[in-house]
């Protein structure tokens, strides 16, 4: 993750004064199962939208934590998990195991509908919600792929700073139709949280972070509003202003 950039609370009081989610950290990649949820993340990766998600939820969960590109990343066990070997990877209580973010996020907040992660079924802000869930994943996810593995997308070495430049460019773009169209007021679903800012949260600290901030008023706004809340603050610490834990 070396070239990413360093970079109103809560559903209520009952949700405040529950206990943080039990997280036990640093099983191997080969862990037995246990009846709590296992999240694969690594620090500043994808997966801390997840590790928030579990903790808006309160549910208890097991993390994995990978060092990035690290030897379990690229292992032959993570790979029968994830045969694309990307993090996040989260494996439900009963060993099913869901990998891509978006559908990680959706998965959590449709199994636990008492967090209020997500609008009413069928709503307009659904709607609006799996729009631009959809966008980052498609476009923002991958553009930041493109930024980090140039050599994916060209053989020729002398074609990849031109590969990285044109991921950047785009991830300016990308990130003002997020400005300009969905204008977060303060939130992207307006007053409601949702799990939506959590995923624009966690991918806006990445390459283009201080260009969001300089030229983007609406997310830094909300990126603001989220790490404030009490149950994402600890998880936004130890990935975006703690340095990664020795692997
Ligand atoms: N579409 C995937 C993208 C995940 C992804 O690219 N994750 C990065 C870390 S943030 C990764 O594992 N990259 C390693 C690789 O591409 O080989 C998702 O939404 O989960």
């Amino acid at each position: 993750m070396a070239k990413r950039a360093a970079a109103k609370a809560g559903r209520g009081k009952a949700a405040v004064k529950r206990k943080p989610a039990k997280r036990s950290a640093r099983k191997s990649v080969a862990a037995p199962k246990s009846r709590h949820y296992r999240l694969y993340g690594c620090h500043r990766c994808g997966s801390m939208l997840a590790e928030a998600a579990l903790e808006e939820i309160g549910a208890p969960y097991d993390l994995v934590e990978l060092e990035y590109n690290g030897p379990e990343h690229r292992s032959e066990q993570y790979r029968k998990l994830n045969p694309i070997a990307r993090v996040p990877v989260l494996m439900l209580p009963d060993g099913t195991v869901v990998t891509e973010s978006a559908a990680i996020l959706l998965a959590l907040a449709h199994r636990h509908p008492k967090a209020g992660l997500l609008p009413p079924a069928g709503s307009p802000e659904m709607a609006t919600m799996l729009r631009w869930l959809m966008f980052l994943s498609n476009n923002v996810y991958e553009a930041v792929g493109r930024d980090d593995y140039p050599e994916r997308y060209v053989t020729s070495e002398s074609a990849r700073p031109e590969v990285r430049e044109r991921a950047v460019a785009d991830l300016k773009r990308f990130w003002m139709m997020v400005e300009q169209n969905l204008k977060p007021a303060p939130f992207a679903l307006g007053k409601r949280f949702s799990a939506l800012d959590l995923y624009i949260a966690n991918l806006s600290e990445w390459i283009v972070r201080d260009w969001i901030h300089a030229n983007c008023p609406r997310i830094k706004r909300l990126v603001a509003r989220v790490a404030k809340r009490p149950r994402v603050k600890p998880v936004w610490r130890r990935h975006f202003i703690e340095k990664a834990p020795q692997q």
